[in-house]
């Protein structure tokens, strides 16, 4: 039998590596290493190398549905997306919000906001980064003038001490953590700021056991440490940087010395001071960080905080340095630089500046785009779940509210207030069961187009598979929607290289790529602004992209979480992610190699916190929050520190965000994932604990 290779990106994660796709009959049979792959060289993760298997899962959408007398049954495409158009036209602009998807395509991220704004002409369009790193966009705005990835990924290897800070890196981007081994190999130290003793911790020099939501007094009490011993970079900051005064100033004050922030943290004085002089001393040090520093009510001041730290040490623009905010998922760089935000175009251009706007209504031969900034997705699901929203109708694209969103009751109740649902996935997703409307979507293998990864490489991703059933592509379904709200015209695309040849007309970073020059295995890094330009792996090499070119310093005093542990609710619970799983599971769950290592959720607790509340290892719990509770299975670790606890939240039955605490940072409005107080109780019923995380539980593989 013939077997064909696709060369294509990982559909998962931000770190963006390349494999070939193996077809035979027209269907995924396997996944081969694609040497030529820049990012992974040939290596992959247990998700990368099973990322074949959802595929042809026979849970796969094949036929839009269409809610009848409450239930969904199957309907013909012209009848859904004629409902769907007809109903879009019944709400005014300010009554319709979407919802767009960091894992599909740049070229179908483009679309849904170009029919967010130009047809529907709402303002109202937002997507996963606001819960994952809208605090790195806002804060190393402020910092240096843009909000990505400071170096690329191979660079790292070229650093002398690398600082790991609430960034799992080994499982959440693990041929990202293989570049820390090499840089490893190669001399540098690590040091890592985890409240886990996770399989990151493993691989570093030193381990700085934070208690969560303490991140800018362990950064404050650095760079106290670093200023008190003369170990700042004074000729960068004089010749590149401004407002080193008052971070002087308030870093200095009595609270950030050693024994307070010590007494804060809860990290040794002696391993602050060995992280502070690791950190001044290696020339180049680098800083990777993740959603252990965004997902704070406090998340902005996080992430300036960390660029304060190289800023200090004169880390940036140089290879092997730099603030390196790890994106999450495969494509959340591309959907922002799509302008899936609601303040911004593609290319981060203000939707408020009338010039801009102006502009975008030429290109797209569009009168009357929306002139305000839109809302984000934190604060719509608020003002619904408050039933105070204009909101009346939304289209959700590739994301999954109902298990990812906080406080999950609330969320559900803001859904439900909605007059009309749409939701447009490759499943049906927990969202998608509460529609009004769905439709089917093609997955990562089944169209062509282009993806962003964490270091702002684009990439291709190549169709090798038609789509099961009725599926179609996404931004088929929205040119067709588009057609039949009157714009078509606007909407007529050949094929995927025709909408990136608009992309790239209307998005400065993208003026010189093209589908063409992205045939080279390499990709290109944007900034690349002409035909002949070779892409900009390192930013800021000469100036900072601020107004005056200069990085600049934020004072930034620390605060503690929105909620925190009390008599009634004494733990602190933090969430995240497990190697094996991919948030709500939709595609990971189904992938029978996958399921096969974990299939349920569990909950992370301390031996002494164990010990006091009479829980033993492996035993069924119940975990209550202020909004909800949980049963799942205990897993008593040295690896946590006390008075913490820990939730995955891939996992439906038993899903941590019905825990979760929905406020959020005022500015990049993300919410506070990872600090709420819970306490764990026993359950009553002995002598079936396998049962809830048994095979078969939650969703058939
Ligand atoms: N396998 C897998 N990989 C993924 C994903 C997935 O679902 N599964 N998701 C992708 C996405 S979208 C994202 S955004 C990334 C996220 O990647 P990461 O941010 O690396 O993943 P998390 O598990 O959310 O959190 C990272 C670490 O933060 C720690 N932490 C918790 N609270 C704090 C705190 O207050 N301070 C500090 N310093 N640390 C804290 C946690 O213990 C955890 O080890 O992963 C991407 N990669
Ligand atoms: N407690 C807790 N909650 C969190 C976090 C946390 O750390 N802790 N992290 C937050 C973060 S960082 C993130 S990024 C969010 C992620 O939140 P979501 O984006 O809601 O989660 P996903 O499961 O990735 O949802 C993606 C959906 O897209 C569908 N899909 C996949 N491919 C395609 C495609 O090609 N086309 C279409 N139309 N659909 C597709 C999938 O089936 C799935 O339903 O979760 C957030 N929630
Ligand atoms: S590290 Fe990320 S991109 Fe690479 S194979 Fe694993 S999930 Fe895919
Ligand atoms: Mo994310």
């Amino acid at each position: 039998m013939k077997l064909e290779y696709v060369p294509t990106t990982c559909p998962y994660c931000g770190t963006g590596c390349g494999f070939n796709l193996v077809v035979k009959d027209g269907r995924a049979a396997g996944i081969e290493p694609w040497q030529r792959a820049p990012v992974n060289e040939g290596k992959l993760c247990q998700k990368g190398r099973y990322a074949h298997e959802f595929i042809h899962n026979k849970d796969r959408l094949v036929k839009p549905l269409v809610r009848k007398n409450g239930k969904l049954v199957e309907a013909s495409w012209e009848e859904a997306l004629t409902l769907v158009a007809g109903k879009f036209r019944t709400f005014r602009p300010e009554e319709l919000a979407c919802l767009s998807s960091a894992k599909a395509s740049n070229e179908d991220n483009y679309l849904m906001q170009k029919f967010a704004r130009a047809v529907l002409k709402t303002p109202n369009i937002d997507h996963c980064a606001r819960l994952c790193h809208s605090s790195t966009v806002a804060g190393l705005a402020a910092a240096f003038g843009s909000g990505a990835m400071t170096n690329s990924i191979a660079d790292l290897e070229e650093a002398k001490c690398i600082f790991i800070i609430g960034s799992n890196t080994f499982e959440q981007h693990p041929l990202i953590g293989r570049r820390v081994v090499l840089a490893r190999k190669k001399g540098a130290k690590i040091i890592y700021a985890d409240p886990r003793f996770t399989p990151t911790a493993k691989q570093a020099d030193l381990y700085l056991p934070l208690r969560p939501g303490t991140d800018v007094a362990l950064l404050n009490g650095l760079m106290q440490l670093i200023i008190k011993t003369g170990r700042e970079a004074s000729g960068f900051i004089a010749a590149r940087t401004r407002d080193f005064e008052a971070l002087k100033e308030t870093v200095l004050q009595e609270r950030y010395a050693p024994e307070n922030v010590a007494a804060i943290t809860g990290v040794p004085e002696e391993a602050l001071r060995t992280a502070a002089e690791w950190i001044a001393l290696s020339k180049p040090s680098a800083l990777l960080y993740s959603m252990g520093i965004t997902q704070h009510t406090v998340g902005v001041d996080n992430v300036k905080s960390t660029a304060n730290l190289m800023l200090l040490t004169g880390n940036l623009g140089v290879p092997g340095g730099g603030v390196n905010p790890l994106r999450g998922q495969n494509n959340v760089q591309g959907a922002c630089d799509m302008g899936c935000l609601p303040d911004v175009y593609p290319g981060y251009r203000k939707v408020a500046d009338p010039g801009i706007r102006k502009g975008m209504e030429e290109a797209w031969s569009v009168p009357d785009l929306p002139e305000k900034p839109g809302l984000s997705v934190t604060e719509l699901m608020e003002q619904l779940a408050e039933g105070a929203s204009q909101v009346r109708c939304m289209y959700v694209l590739g994301e999954n509210p109902l298990l990812s969103e906080p406080d999950l009751n609330r969320a559900k109740k803001a859904l439900e207030n909605l007059d009309f649902l749409v939701v447009q996935d490759i499943f049906l997703s927990e969202t998608a069961e509460l529609a009004d409307v769905v439709l089917p979507a093609a997955c990562y293998a089944e169209e062509d187009g282009t993806q962003t990864s964490t270091e702002r490489r684009v990439q291709r991703l190549r169709k090798a598979l038609e789509a099961p059933g009725e599926a179609r592509a996404d931004w088929q379904i929205i040119c067709e929607l588009a057609k039949l709200l009157g714009y078509g015209e606007q909407f007529s695309y050949l094929n995927e290289a025709a909408i990136f040849e608009e992309i790239a007309a209307v998005t400065p970073q993208y003026g010189g790529i093209s589908y063409e020059r992205l045939e080279h295995p390499e990709g290109l890094h944007w900034p690349c602004p002409e035909k002949t330009h070779p892409g900009t792996p390192i930013l800021h090499r000469e100036k900072f992209t601020t107004p005056d070119g200069l990085g600049v310093f934020s004072a930034v005093e620390w605060k503690a979480p929105a909620e925190v542990p009390d008599s009634e609710y004494p733990l602190l619970l933090t969430t995240g992610r497990s190697i094996w799983h991919w948030h709500t599971g939709t595609m990971t769950r189904r992938s029978e190699s996958l399921v096969s290592e974990i299939d349920s959720g569990w909950v992370e607790l301390h031996p002494e916190d164990a010990r006091s509340a009479g829980i033993v290892n492996g035993e069924q719990v119940k975990v209550l929050s202020r909004r909800g509770e949980v049963c799942l299975r205990a897993k008593v670790t040295e690896g946590i520190k006390k008075g913490v606890v820990f939730i995955p939240f891939h996992f439906r039955e038993c899903a941590a965000n019905l825990l979760t605490n929905s406020a959020f940072d005022p500015v990049s409005k993300i919410p506070e994932y990872k600090c709420c107080a819970v306490r764990i109780e026993k359950t009553r019923q002995t002598g079936n604990e396998k049962e809830p995380h048994g095979k078969g539980v939650g969703r058939n593989v």
